[in-house]
C-alpha cells in the first residue's frame, strides 16, 4: 500500500466506482457470517462498509474475523457500486494492514445504546470522543471560536496573550491556585483582569484574549469547571459600559448565529438553534431584585443572585420574551474592587444572562489611581500587592472597560448541555485532574 488513505468514507464519490482506493480508521464493527465478513469503518466524517469474500481472499478474510472492535486498519481495495450498503458502495479488500490493535474489551463502547455514566465517559474520554455526537460539540465549539477572531478583528481588536503565571490574584478572591515559581510564591491567573487593563495604558486601545481561568473554587457543580476558557474583552476611550456592551451583545448573537450555520453538526445532536433578536433586553439590578421577590423569592437589595434565583430570572425574562437580557447597575459591594462606581452606591457594571445563566461579566473600571488603591482597600485587599498593576495607572491611563465571556457556559446554553464537563475536552473539577 502506497498511502495509509486517500479517501474520506463520505468524500468517495461515483468516480471512485471500480477503481482501488485505500480508506483507513477505527473498526465499529464487524460481523462475520461464515462466507463474508463485513467491517464497518469509521473515519472522522463517518463510516463505510468493508465486504470481504472468504473464497476470494482467504487470507484477508481471516485477519478480517480476527481483528477487536476499534482497532486502526488501512484498507486498500475496490470500490464498488452497492445499493445495500450505506453510501451505496463497499470496498472489496485486496490489501489490508492492522495499524494498531485495541485491547479487549472495551472501557468504553463507541456505538452502544447503553448510556454510560458521565464519569466513564469523562475517564475514557479519548474514546468517547469518538462518538459522532461528543465530536459535533467540539466543532461547534472551533466555529464559535472562529467567528470571535472574525467578529472581534473586524472591529479593530488585537490579539493578545497575557501571562497564566501571576504574582496577584486577578480577581482578588481567595479561589486562587497557588505554586512555587522558584524562590517566589506563584497564582494561576484566574483571568487575563489585569494585564488587559493595564493594555489600555498602551495605546493598544481594543485588546481580546481567547483565555484560560483558574479558580480554586470547592464546589463541584454542573456549571463550574475550575479550569475553564473565556473570550476577555478590553477596549479603552470610552464613555460608560453601554459601549462595551454593544460589542458583547454583538460578538454573541454573531457566534450564536455561527454555531447555527453548523448544519451537520446540528443534525447529529438533534437540535435547532434560532436567532436572538438584537439589542438585548437591559434591566437594572434593582429591578431584578423587584421581579424576583414578586415571584416569590426571598433575595434581599445587595445579594448576588444564587443559582436558584438566576433560574427564576431566567424563566421570568423567558415570559417576558427575553432569552438573553443583561442585568445592569449591580450594588458596588458586590463587584470586583477594578470595578467603576456609580453614585454611592452602584457600580457600572453588568452581566450578560441566557436562560437563567450568566455567561459573561463586565464593567467600565476605575481608571483613576487614588480612587483604585481606594477601592483595593475597601475590598480587604493590599494595594502593595498589586504595585505592577497599580504603576499602569499612574503614567496615563484612559477611562476603559471590557468583560470576560466564558466559552463553556455559553455552548452549554447554545446546545442545551445540563453539565458544563461536556463542553470542554479534559475538564478539570474539584476530584478530576486526570485525563
Ligand atoms: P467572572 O468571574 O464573572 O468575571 O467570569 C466571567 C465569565 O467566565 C465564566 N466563568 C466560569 N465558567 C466556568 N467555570 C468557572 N468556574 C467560571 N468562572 C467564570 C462565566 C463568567 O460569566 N474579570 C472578569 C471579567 C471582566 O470584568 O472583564 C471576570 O473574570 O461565564
Amino acid at each position: 500500500m502506497e498511502t495509509y488513505r486517500n479517501r474520506y468514507s463520505l468524500d468517495v464519490t461515483e468516480d471512485d466506482y471500480g477503481k482501488l482506493i485505500t480508506v483507513a480508521g477505527w473498526v465499529e464493527d464487524i460481523r462475520n457470517i461464515g462466507s463474508i465478513a463485513f467491517i464497518i469503518l469509521r473515519d472522522r466524517k463517518g463510516t463505510l462498509q468493508v465486504t470481504a469474500l472468504k473464497k476470494n481472499e482467504p487470507e484477508i478474510f481471516k485477519k478480517i474475523v480476527a481483528i477487536s472492535r476499534e482497532s486502526v486498519i488501512s484498507v486498500q481495495g475496490l470500490c464498488k457500486k452497492s445499493d445495500k450498503a450505506r453510501n451505496g458502495y463497499e470496498i472489496i479488500p485486496q490489501e489490508f494492514e492492522v495499524l494498531s490493535t485495541a485491547e479487549t474489551p472495551l472501557p468504553l463502547g463507541v456505538v452502544d445504546k447503553v448510556e454510560s455514566e458521565l464519569d466513564t465517559r469523562l475517564d475514557n474520554r479519548f474514546i468517547d470522543l469518538r462518538k459522532q455526537e461528543i465530536q459535533a460539540i467540539f466543532k461547534i465549539r472551533t466555529a464559535i471560536i472562529a467567528s470571535v477572531h472574525d467578529y472581534l478583528r473586524s472591529e479593530n481588536f488585537v490579539e493578545v496573550h497575557t501571562p497564566n503565571i501571576i504574582a496577584t490574584s486577578s480577581e482578588g478572591g481567595t479561589d486562587v491556585f497557588k505554586l512555587k515559581y522558584f524562590e517566589k510564591e506563584a497564582f494561576l491567573a484566574q483571568s487575563p483582569q489585569l494585564y488587559k487593563q493595564i493594555l489600555m495604558a498602551t495605546g493598544l486601545d481594543k485588546v481580546y484574549e481567547i483565555a484560560w481561568y483558574f479558580r480554586a473554587e470547592e464546589h463541584n457543580t454542573r456549571r463550574h469547571l475550575n479550569e475553564s476558557t473565556a473570550v476577555d474583552v478590553e477596549m479603552a476611550f470610552i464613555k460608560n459600559e453601554e459601549e462595551i456592551m454593544k460589542i458583547l451583545e454583538n460578538l454573541a448573537y454573531n457566534m450564536w448565529k455561527k454555531a447555527s450555520e453548523c448544519k451537520e453538526e446540528l443534525e447529529i445532536l438533534c437540535k435547532e438553534i434560532s436567532l436572538p433578536n438584537l439589542p438585548f433586553k437591559r434591566v437594572k439590578y434593582d429591578d431584578v431584585i423587584k421581579k424576583l421577590n414578586d415571584e416569590g423569592s426571598k433575595i434581599a437589595w445587595g445579594e448576588d443572585l444564587g443559582n436558584e434565583d438566576e433560574r427564576l430570572l431566567g424563566k421570568i425574562m423567558e415570559d417576558e420574551g427575553h432569552t438573553f437580557y443583561f442585568i445592569t447597575k449591580y450594588p458596588i459591594e458586590i463587584k470586583p474592587f477594578y470595578t467603576m462606581p456609580e453614585e454611592e452606591k452602584y457600580s457600572r457594571s453588568f452581566d450578560l444572562e441566557c436562560g437563567g445563566i450568566e455567561f459573561a461579566s463586565g464593567s467600565q473600571r476605575i481608571h483613576n489611581v487614588e480612587l483604585l488603591k481606594k477601592r483595593i482597600k475597601a475590598c480587604d485587599l493590599n494595594p502593595k500587592d498589586f504595585e505592577s498593576y497599580l504603576k499602569g495607572f499612574r503614567y496615563g491611563m484612559p477611562p476603559h472597560g471590557g468583560f470576560g465571556f466564558g466559552i463553556e457556559r455559553f455552548l452549554m446554553e447554545l446546545l442545551n448541555i445540563t453539565n458544563i464537563r461536556e463542553c470542554i475536552l479534559f475538564p478539570r473539577d474539584r476530584t478530576r485532574l486526570t485525563p
